[in-house]
């Protein structure tokens, strides 16, 4: 048996690349549907090639480092999360983001894209999340600042885009792969009417891979998320644990609440807090309806 990684899947037929770049046709064999296991572009694989104008089979899905429904991708090693000036960035799904790659152990990268037009939008990505602990770079795929080092903090490992639509992931894709990808232009043609069905698809080139998952701006993990565990994905709590009058702490309600306080004093990012609490009455209604 060969190792591989599928690049695209579609109509039961998924493509999975070797390492030495050659592409096969496969099809996945029946004991995945018994165990209710669909690959995922992303898996690395291990196949059986086709003979003459046969498929091939694949034959064992390799375990995953992190895996999403929607889009339904695995083994991302990376996230960039995309942001401009325009349209008004959404720092609520900035911090979605966030976490969905904290909980899957995947490294995240704020990407402030169109730092042509400002630079605003950049400083204040900057010091809302320098306490977060996320990395932020600032680049314009219209004039090129930052690219190249985007470039190099993307090589090796696989990464995936997300974001609002319109903040520039397809045209940065496009840069940084030399590739010409579905960009505004064409998108707004399909919005008028032509449907087109919309796959991930894995591409690689220039030391860089990369995950196009058109039409998605949110990472949809497979599993719900347990209240309780949310306020461990902010780093920026972490001095003040153990600090509040009541344990656990939820940093929403309480009295006597030391996180509130900090931000309060501007020890904390006040604005962060609030979407927090915003993302907790979410994680608490989706596990509250966690049976439905
Ligand atoms: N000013 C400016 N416009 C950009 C930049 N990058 C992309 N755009 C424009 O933003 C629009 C949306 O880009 P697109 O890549 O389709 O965004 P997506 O929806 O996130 O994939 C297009 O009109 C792009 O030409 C940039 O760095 N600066
Ligand atoms: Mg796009
Ligand atoms: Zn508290």
């Amino acid at each position: 048996m060969r190792e591989g990684q599928i690049i695209e899947g579609r109509g039961g037929l998924y493509t999975v690349r070797d390492k030495g770049g050659e592409a096969y046709v496969l099809r996945a064999k029946k004991k995945f549907r018994r165990q209710k296991i669909s690959p995922l572009v992303g898996d690395l694989v291990l196949f059986t090639p086709g003979e003459l104008e046969e498929h091939g089979w694949v034959e064992e899905i390799l375990p995953r480092k992190s895996q999403f429904l929607r889009p339904p991708v695995a083994n991302v090693d990376r996230l960039c999360i995309v942001a401009a000036p325009a349209p008004q960035p959404d720092w609520l799904l900035v911090d979605k983001l966030l976490l969905s790659a904290q909980r899957q152990q995947i490294t995240p990268l704020i990407v402030i894209n169109k730092c042509d037009m400002d630079e605003e939008t950049l400083d204040f990505a900057r010091s809302t999340y320098r306490d977060a602990q996320a990395q932020v770079v600032g680049v314009s795929a219209r004039d090129g600042r930052g690219m190249d080092a985007l470039a190099q903090a993307l090589q090796g490992g696989l990464c995936c885009f997300a974001g609002q639509s319109g903040v520039g992931k397809s045209t940065l894709l496009s840069r940084l792969l030399d590739m010409d990808l579905e960009t505004g232009r064409i998108s707004r043609r399909i919005q008028r009417g032509r449907q087109t069905t919309r796959h991930a698809s894995l591409l690689e080139a220039n030391g860089i891979k990369a995950l196009d998952t058109p039409g998605f701006s949110l990472l949809e993990a497979p599993d719900k998320m347990e209240p309780v565990t949310l306020p461990d994905n902010y780093p920026e709590f972490a001095p003040y644990l153990g600090q509040c009058r009541f344990t656990p702490c939820f940093h929403n309600q309480e009295p006597g609440c030391r996180v509130k306080e900090a931000a309060k004093i501007g020890e904390i990012d006040a604005q962060r807090l609030q979407r927090y609490q915003q993302l907790l009455s979410e994680v608490e209604t989706n596990w509250r309806e966690r049976y439905d």
